[in-house]
């Protein structure tokens, strides 16, 4: 009999909206802002997110967030309590990433049962600045919170697709795992 899971759920829309208990921020190794997600993130909650990653590059963190790992904060005036940061890898057609790539899910998913967040919202990881191909980041990440999710710990994990196309690569990802 297969272990029970939580309810993995596809939404399209900004991942800042989202009225969960905790969402994830594709977010770069110096943790003090970027582009896209974590703009966007940032952006709407405001200040109080960046004040406590400085004060992580500042304690734990002095170097910065490795590639694969994962860290929360406050959400600051987001809908959602906490913000999980996790740096995903670069897409490079010569070496095979996968790993790491699998390691953001995996890793934000502990924080996320470690800070209690039993409702998770994930945005496509790496599909965007860094470059990885759609259709391959949902399989990896449907793969990985499949395999990692119990219902025990989570009640809802929710992927946040910007566009079409990303929604249409996570329900194919989706359906696939029957
Ligand atoms: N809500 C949901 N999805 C979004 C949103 C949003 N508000 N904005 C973009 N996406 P990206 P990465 C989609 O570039 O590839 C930053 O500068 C987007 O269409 O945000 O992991 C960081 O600081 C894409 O499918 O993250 C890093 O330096 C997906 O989210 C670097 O970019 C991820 O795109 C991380 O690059």
């Amino acid at each position: 009999m297969s272990r029970s899971q939580p309810s993995l759920t596809l939404v399209r829309g900004d991942i800042t909206e989202q009225d969960v208990d905790a969402v994830v921020n594709a977010a770069n190794s110096s943790l003090l802002g970027g582009g896209g997600v974590d703009g966007a993130i940032h952006r709407r909650g405001g200040p109080a997110i960046l004040a406590a990653c400085r004060d992580l590059r500042a304690s734990h963190y002095g170097k910065g967030l490795a590639t694969g790992q994962s860290v929360a904060t406050t959400a600051g005036e987001l809908p959602a309590r906490h913000v999980i940061h996790t740096v995903g890898p670069v897409y490079s057609p010569r070496e095979d990433r996968s790993g790491l790539l699998a390691s953001c899910y995996r890793t934000a998913l502990g924080v996320a049962r470690e800070i209690g967040a039993r409702t998770v919202a994930f945005p496509a990881v790496s599909t965007g600045i860094y470059g990885w191909p759609m259709d391959d980041g949902a399989r990896i990440a449907i793969r990985t919170v499949a395999e990692a999710a119990t219902a025990e710990a989570f009640d809802e994990i929710r992927f946040v697709l910007f566009d079409v196309d990303a929604y249409t690569a996570f329900q194919e990802a989706l359906d696939a795992r029957g």
